[in-house]
């Protein structure tokens, strides 16, 4: 054996991972690298030292530590310059470190002695911090020596604020409980078909008409604002001033904004704001629907300029490396359709839509290559072309990056479903969102090294990342409940190395992680307690749907005040199963059903939408037996709803006496998509109560 494999054998031998349970002893996440357990423990008081060198960015990092101490643990350590090696300390330093560079690793020593936090880098040092914050949930510090570094550098959390807005505070709010999770990405998705959130002084249209929108539906549109005699609207943005506090408050944390301007597609918003930037040339207002719009911008040299105005200022306002340019769901059907974008085509020489698209992203991208940045976006960006220096993020599966990878391209991980956190978090909740549960231990599970990539592929993925879309996430609380705990599942993922992943350890030390939210005072999503259950009554959500095809968990659109009731529909095949309904003792049914816009935009798939004649002007909902092709057992006429923008209770109808276990299907007749109506419960009605002609017992609702 050579010297070289000796030494080589020697250094494998000391960086040996310890076993398992060694990691486990400690609660964190994520989990560090490298953990080795020793006798004893650090005892901290409150009188406790935190110790940096004068001038040292060490004071940063314990002041944050100091600061978090005290608001989490309601400790009062001081921070000062001083004596780091002094025993009885806590000490941050920054050191020259031989060996592995990684730069946001860092080293973490506890001793009966003395606690030292020591990296050579800002960053590694913050991240020492945040672990030793986990760590110190007793006053009892274990001694243990952690080497950690992070497994990928992209360890990102899409907010979509476009959708729906969330105020500055609430981003501060978040960019604080990401970088306790060394999350270090937020990827801010602020301009789309339903808005233009952030301010550009060359373009004030923008956000003066693109943040604006009247929301969907009849109860928005009759709430009328005093102020204008018109409906009122929905939105909001950001200031520049305002964008600059938020990176700086995400810099401070080692958090980079990479802000995310949507084009050729997702651009109905500037489009309203400017009409000329479109395909068409018609005004309209912002839209309200969600999916996919038809609307893209025009290619013309006018409107290449607009964006690169606008570039400029986000240039200016995001040190991002990388600006996300979108690139997703642009339908090519206004493209096809104009003689002037035809006539631009054969004047670029460019052979389809898909190749114009190409055009498009590369002409921006070489924009942003010029000023220094990276260009990003979504893997549709290979269709036509991939941009030279392009990254992709790959969301439909992870297609897009094994894709961009074998061509030599660097990409970011974020699969739909598995990585989307407006998918339901847990089975027996109801948050509005889209209907497929996603639970933590998917997202747990979700495997960035994937082996449909070669080892030199792999090296190109740079990282994986968690998405909120806030479609149906209307408000900042469930906007933290859609987003933790399953942050901390992704945050794992992306830090933890391979040999450290594990269901079982990590579920071990959620309860942990949920502690720590209650004390910093952040939402998140956790089984609710079980609530009774009224014999024979079933909400939406606890019934099984017909079919999945767009199965969402969808907020009633009234009232605007107050609490609305969450139903769960396939929007494609409004259908439901109550299985195995006992119907021995039951001489009734009763349902509640609510209407709500039929706002999405879906292209031609609505024609796919079966409609069922109704007998009534205003539809009936339809009760079958044994499937949906069984016999009609009931008819509960709709007419009594139509008046309320929000839930009815419809009167129980009477059924034949039956005997045994069948499945009851329940859908509605109507003439039109729109409104959809929806199914809110069900009551199976007892014989007593049916005879007696009685209401159903009174239910408490879904809301
Ligand atoms: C697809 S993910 C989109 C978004 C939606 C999301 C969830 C991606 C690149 N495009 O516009 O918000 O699905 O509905």
């Amino acid at each position: 054996m050579t010297l070289a494999v000796c030494c080589l054998l020697a250094a494998c031998s000391t960086k040996e991972t310890p076993p398992a349970a060694a990691t486990q002893s400690i609660s964190v996440i994520p989990a560090p690298a490298q953990v080795v357990m020793n006798p004893g423990a650090f005892e901290l008081k409150a009188a406790t030292p935190v110790r940096y060198a004068a001038g040292s960015p060490g004071e940063q990092v314990a002041s944050y530590f100091v600061d978090l101490m005290q608001r989490t643990r309601g400790v009062a350590l001081t921070a000062a310059a001083g004596d780091t090696d002094a025993p009885q300390t806590i000490a941050f330093v920054l050191q020259a470190r031989e060996g592995s560079q990684v730069e946001e690793g860092y080293s973490l020593h506890v001793s009966p002695e003395r606690i030292l936090v020591s990296s050579h880098s800002p960053r590694g040092l913050f991240y020492g911090a945040v672990t030793l914050w986990q760590l110190a949930a007793s006053e009892r510090i274990p001694a243990l020596e952690i080497e950690d570094a992070p497994r990928f550098r992209w360890r990102g959390l899409l907010l979509d604020s476009a959708r729906h807005y969330q105020s500055p505070q609430f981003i501060e709010r978040l960019l604080d409980t990401m970088a306790l999770h060394k999350l270090n990405v937020l990827h801010w998705h602020l301009t789309d078909d339903q808005a233009w959130r952030l301010e550009i002084k060359k373009y004030p249209k923008l956000t003066e008409v693109g943040a604006w929108r009247v929301p969907a539906g009849p109860a928005a549109a009759a709430d009328i604002d005093p102020a204008t005699k018109r409906p009122r609207l929905y939105g909001g943005f950001y200031t520049q001033d305002q964008v600059r506090a938020i990176v700086a408050y995400a810099a401070a944390r080692n958090i980079t904004v990479m802000p995310e301007i949507e084009m050729p597609g997702h651009a109905s918003a500037p489009i309203a704001a400017y009409p000329q930037l479109g395909v068409t040339g018609k005004a309209s207002a912002v839209p309200a629907d969600w999916g996919v719009y038809r609307n893209l911008y025009n290619v013309d040299d006018s409107t290449f300029s607009f964006l690169e105005d606008v570039l400029d200022e986000v240039l200016a306002l995001f040190p991002s490396e990388y600006i996300h340019v979108g690139g997703d769901e642009a339908v090519k059907d206004q493209w096809h359709a104009s003689p002037r974008v035809q006539a631009r085509m054969r004047e670029l020489g460019v052979k389809d839509e898909h190749a114009l698209q190409s055009y498009f992203v590369q002409r921006i991208e070489k924009y942003l290559n010029a000023h220094g940045r990276r260009m990003i976006g979504w893997d549709e960006i290979l269709e036509g072309g991939l941009a030279p220096n392009a990254t992709v993020m790959s969301w439909r599966g992870i297609g897009g990056a094994v894709a961009a990878a074998g061509a030599g391209h660097d990409a970011v991980l974020s699969p739909a479903p598995t990585l989307y956190l407006d998918n339901r978090p847990l089975n027996t909740a109801r948050p509005p969102g889209r209907g497929p549960v996603v639970s933590i231990e998917d997202v747990y599970r979700f495997d960035p090294a994937p082996a449909e990539l070669t080892e030199a592929q792999r090296a190109h993925i740079v990282g994986v990342q968690a998405n909120l879309w806030t479609e149906h996430v209307r408000t900042e609380d469930r906007a933290e409940y859609m987003i933790f705990p399953r942050a901390a599942a992704i945050a794992e993922v992306g830090w933890s190395p391979p040999e450290r992943i594990d269901w079982q350890s990590f579920a071990a030390r959620l309860p942990d992680q949920l502690a720590r939210y209650r004390a910093l005072g952040v939402g998140f999503a956790q089984a609710p307690e079980a609530v009774a259950v009224v014999p024979g009554r079933r909400t939406s959500h606890e019934l099984a749907s017909c079919s999945e095809k767009i199965l969402l968990s969808l907020e009633d659109d009234a009232p605007l005040q107050g609490e609305r009731a969450v139903f769960l529909v396939d929007i494609m095949n409004p259908c439901w199963i109550y299985r195995a309904a006992d119907l021995s003792e039951v001489g009734a049914i009763a349902a509640s059903v609510g209407q709500v816009p039929f706002n999405f935009q879906i292209g031609d798939d609505i024609k796919k939408i079966p409609l069922r004649k109704p007998q009534t002007a205003a539809g009936e909902l339809e009760v079958r037996i044994d499937g949906c092709e069984g016999e009609k057992i009931a008819t509960l006429p709709l007419a009594p709803a139509t008046k309320s923008y929000a839930v009815t209770e419809l009167a129980p109808v009477a059924i034949a006496k039956r005997t045994g276990q069948h499945d009851l299907c329940f859908m509605f007749t109507q003439a039109a998509v729109d409104p959809l109506w929806v199914l809110d419960t069900v009551q199976l009605v007892g014989l007593a109560d049916a005879e007696g002609g009685a209401h159903p017992a009174t239910v408490g609702n879904n809301r």
